[in-house]
């Protein structure tokens, strides 16, 4: 099952590789995460993650066509400590951000429709896809590795936009909060 919580913010000395619960803990369902967040999840039983039925399923069902695995990490991630800020950094994206862990571990952290931030633990066997238009950031956990499928819809397009003025008028972000309201 998926594992996400609400966190809090974070103080400039706050390790946001640490988990962040909250006392008292609160937990959120795959539903929840879906109706506050628009984020999609997936648990992938399969030995072989990479080549599961139910990941091609859902490749060909959304029109995931692109692939490639990013290693982040301090010796595998070219300019690791510029990398990890930006991740970090809250932003969103034109297109959907999709990952499916096989190795290691993560947070990504999702604001809610009252902007909270949702704190979303991924690992191995997790496929998690962030709304084009949410905001978020990622963050490794304390043991600093994680390796991904990246899957995209045609050519990809990485670039995050911080958040801000700019990000705030773009067409994903307008797209991302009519569906959000009328989903809820
Ligand atoms: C991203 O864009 O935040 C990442 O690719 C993070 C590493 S993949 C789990
Ligand atoms: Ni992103």
């Amino acid at each position: 099952m998926v594992q996400a919580w609400y966190m809090g913010d974070l103080s400039a000395d706050d390790d946001q590789r640490l988990p962040h619960k909250t006392e008292p803990f609160e937990e959120l369902s795959l539903d929840q995460l879906k109706e506050r967040t628009g984020c999609l999840y997936w648990k992938i039983e399969d030995e072989d993650v990479e080549n599961s039925p139910l990941v091609e399923k859902i490749r060909q069902e959304r029109g995931y066509n692109y692939k490639d695995v990013i290693t982040v990490s301090p010796d595998k991630l070219e300019n690791y400590e510029t990398k990890i800020k930006s991740f970090f950094e809250e932003h969103l994206h034109s297109d959907e951000e999709i990952r499916l862990i096989l190795e290691g571990s993560g947070y990504f952290d999702v604001r809610d429709t009252d902007d909270r931030w949702v704190r979303v633990l991924v690992e191995r066997g997790d496929l998690l896809v962030l709304p084009a238009g949410s905001y978020h950031r990622f963050t490794c956990c304390s043991k600093n590795y994680i390796k991904a499928c990246r899957l995209f819809c045609g050519e990809p397009v990485w670039k995050p936009y911080p958040r801000g003025e700019e990000s705030d008028k773009m067409t994903a972000r307008a797209e991302y909060l009519k569906q959000m309201t009328a989903a809820a």
